[in-house]
């Protein structure tokens, strides 16, 4: 025990040896094999991914088998339900800089507030037992993204040139269309006659681009904002709340004078049409170093920690889509293409292989319909299926050629609401608002399948303080969590 918890250093725990055949470790008489497990977690923002994150943790470390009653895959020895042990959690990150803040997120809970925005790619890494696979130590990270980064997932294994065409396209199609017809105009200009690129028209393009930047995220709430450093800077640096609290012009012009469409205001690039890949070589150039060094920077980090993980947990908050309309059910659409084009999952090599191969291997994919305690219970089965038609589309092509393993789940990670009962069947539930009141409302009914338009004020959910029960270290109330256990411990 005292040497397996010394060892927290993972380098000393992969030599050559250990990397090339299983690794057994004695511990109280037993022999532990390690298994490395990897969960991303991925959504727009707001999904409710951090806090999913930190009640899951909760959960595990003080873990209670008749709130979190797992399902085993190995019924043959057990007795009653799986029990899992949190052995040492807090480890240092394996796949990231940053450590996940589960003190801080935790602690918010307790003062019944939810957890600030997250805006770096963070990692909770702990070493697991469950009871029903004794043998077996689970080295587990759980990997936090921000959804404003998942926007340069387009630039994974793209060049200048090949970004550059991919945005221009899709900017020139609905519904990015209704807000680009600007850029578009200056880009094709541009591609008719290269002078206009020369000294303040390329001040101008560069200016229009990040104008086209802010549409995209304030009228079409869209994910597709690249590069993603104009939301989050290179220094993690969200938008300041003074500004987001600005009308809507003088916020405009804040955001196009002060955030950069690059690194920095000397590395700044926009998407460039490819006619003017010969005459304008220089710029081409310039534009394709300071996105190479973008990439570096800010891309490759992440998706070489995304393209470790084994598993990927893709939040889905079906509420928010009915309630924002379509600018936010179009974005989800983007974000899930994107995600699918992006990471491929399901191209997995046989384990043994991947050690001297060491490649793409998701190969679990579980879609949650997240915050379900915004949703009437009696909704459940509906929200499953609705779930299942905006995800199931874009999954079947890696389901149908790799086999790619697929679950579709209800969940909340932390359950916030109370169904009163009536006499009448109306959907009503209780929860806590602002200063601690109990509040109530009648829910609408989820709809069979996605309407294609949804009138404003259609949908309204509600939006409780997260409930937690008196004891500070028990974990929240849930809804569906346990069946997302085989994901992250199999
Ligand atoms: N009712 C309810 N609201 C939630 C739940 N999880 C998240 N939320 C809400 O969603 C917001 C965003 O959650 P967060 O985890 O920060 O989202 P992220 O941007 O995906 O990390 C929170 O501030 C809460 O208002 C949940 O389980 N139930
Ligand atoms: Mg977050």
């Amino acid at each position: 025990m005292k040497k397996l918890i010394k060892d927290d250093d993972s380098k000393l725990r992969f030599n050559v040896t250990k990397r090339l055949w299983p690794r057994f470790t004695p511990w109280r008489g037993k022999l532990l094999r390690t298994k490395h497990r990897c969960v991303g977690f991925l959504g727009l923002t707001g999904a409710g991914k951090t806090v999913f994150i930190t009640s899951l943790v909760n959960h595990f470390k003080d873990f209670d088998s008749a709130s979190l009653p797992i399902r085993t895959v190995k019924k043959k020895n057990m007795k009653g339900n799986v029990n899992v042990t949190e052995v040492k959690g807090g480890l240092q990150p394996r796949l990231c800089k940053h450590r996940f803040d589960y003190d801080v997120y935790r602690d918010a809970f307790k003062r019944h507030k939810w957890p600030e925005k997250t805006r770096q790619l963070q990692e909770y890494r702990a070493w697991y037992v469950r009871n029903d696979k004794p043998h077996t130590l689970y080295d587990t990270s759980l990997i936090d993204i921000p959804g404003e980064r998942l926007g340069d997932i387009c630039m994974v294994d793209a060049d200048f040139e090949k970004w550059s065409d991919n945005m221009l396209k899709m900017l020139s199609l609905e519904p990015y269309s209704q807000v680009s017809t600007e850029f578009i105009q200056l880009a094709s200009e541009a591609a008719d006659d290269p002078k206009k690129l020369d000294g303040d028209g390329l001040i101008e393009y560069v200016r229009s681009y990040k104008e086209l930047l802010v549409r995209l995220v304030t009228e079409l709430k869209s994910p597709a904002m690249s590069p993603s450093s104009f939301l989050i800077d290179p220094n993690d640096l969200y938008i300041p709340e003074n500004v987001l609290n600005m009308p809507p012009k003088a916020q405009k012009d804040w955001l196009v004078d002060n955030r950069c469409s690059g690194l920095d205001k000397k590395h700044e690039f926009a998407p460039l049409p490819s006619a003017l890949k010969d005459d304008k070589k220089t710029l081409y150039k310039k534009f394709g170093g300071y996105y190479k060094k973008y990439c570096r920077q800010i891309v490759s980090p992440l998706y070489k920690a995304l393209r470790k993980c084994d598993s990927l947990v893709v939040l889905i908050d079906v509420a928010d889509m009915l309630q924002f309309g379509e600018g936010m059910i179009n974005a989800q659409d983007k974000l899930l293409e994107q995600l699918i084009d992006g990471l491929q999952p399901g191209t997995v090599l046989p384990e043994m292989m991947d050690r001297f191969m060491p490649g793409p291997r998701i190969h679990r994919l579980a879609f949650v319909a997240s915050k379900a305690d915004r949703i009437h219970p009696s909704d459940f089965g509906t929200l499953q299926a609705l779930l299942k038609s905006i995800c199931g589309p874009h999954a079947k092509r890696r389901v149908a050629t790799t086999g790619l393993d697929t679950t579709y789940e209800v969940c909340s990670a932390v359950d916030s609401t109370e169904t009163e009962s009536n006499d009448d069947n109306r959907r009503v539930l209780l929860f806590k608002g602002e200063n601690d009141r109990t509040l109530r409302c009648e829910v609408p009914e989820l709809p069979e399948e996605m309407p294609d338009s949804i009138p404003k004020g259609m949908y309204d959910f509600p939006e409780p303080q997260p409930m937690l029960p008196g004891i500070n270290r028990k974990p929240p109330r849930h809804i569906g969590l346990e069946n997302i256990i085989d994901i992250i411990l199999a």
